[in-house]
């Protein structure tokens, strides 16, 4: 791990904590809607701005000179090159139902600001609900806590657990729900558990085999990509893209291409 990965990613999980705490106190008082953006199921609260004004307030306090780009408050350039790319509650819904599956993402990465293009340097996503920490920087592996985590070796479809999830649009959603109606009894099982960041981590810690999803925003995936990819998971778009809006995919290498093709083939 080279020191400077280390030193932001020391930043990332000491923020991405303070953060969380903060969430979950928010969530114990009660979660207030304050606004919709893509749909009327796409809901903002008081807690995702609240957080996220947090992280970025934190983040000029220690690193000044870096770019900012959060779901809630949008994108500051920096003059060093690095941006801070941040989802101060993901899982927002579960956040408002009271479902102890969110996390607080955040990741640093260099170069032009967008997943086709950014580097990942060091990324932390924190389920504040179990206590959980995940994070990984680049070459330096990723970790529950001080658990290093692997990928779980690759399975035969029929035998995988997969993760996946669903946009805010009800027209991309019944697109969504045909492909996941033709993948179901082709594979173990699958899970909507409502969090990419935390369902990228479940591939890296080996609580589900594989994950995909298509709307993703950003900062749904950057931290949580660079841990899955850190655990030795192949993380990509579709053919030989980098993960987008377009499409992700995470899995153990042999399990990746099987399943990509699969979902190819029923149209994801
Ligand atoms: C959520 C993602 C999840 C997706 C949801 C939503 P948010 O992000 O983490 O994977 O299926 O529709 O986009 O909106 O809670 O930050």
């Amino acid at each position: 791990m080279s020191s400077s990965n280390a030193a932001l990613l020391e930043i990332a999980r000491t923020i991405a904590l303070e953060a969380g705490a903060l969430a979950a106190q928010r969530r114990a008082e009660g979660v207030e809607v304050v606004d919709r953006k893509s749909s009327p199921v796409d809901v903002v609260t008081a807690a995702d701005r609240e957080t996220e004004a947090l992280i970025r307030a934190r983040l000029l306090e220690l690193r000044p000179d870096d770019g900012f780009f959060g779901e809630e408050s949008g994108a500051e350039r920096g003059t060093s090159g690095l941006t801070w790319i941040v989802d101060p509650i993901d899982g927002t819904v579960n956040f408002l139902y009271g479902i102890p599956h969110y996390a607080v993402s955040i990741a640093v990465v260099e170069g032009e600001p967008g997943p086709l293009t950014w580097t990942a340097l060091a990324g932390c996503v924190v389920n504040p609900a179990l206590g959980e920490v995940y994070s990984a920087s680049t070459g330096g592996g990723a970790f529950l806590g001080d658990r290093r985590l692997e990928v779980a070796p690759a399975v035969d479809l029929s035998q995988a657990l997969i993760n996946t999830g669903f946009a805010y649009s009800a027209e991309e959603r019944a697109r969504q729900g045909a492909v996941v109606a033709g993948l179901l009894p082709r594979v173990r099982d699958i899970r909507r558990m409502g969090t990419a960041s935390l369902d990228l981590c479940g591939v890296a810690s080996g609580r589900a085999n594989a994950y995909f999803e298509r709307t993703l925003s950003p900062w749904d995936h950057a931290a949580g990509a660079l841990i899955a990819r850190e655990a030795g998971a192949t993380v990509k778009g579709l053919a030989d893209a980098a993960p987008s809006r377009d499409f992700i995919i995470a899995a153990a290498p042999g399990l990746a291409a099987v399943l990509e093709r699969q979902l190819v083939a029923l149209g994801v």
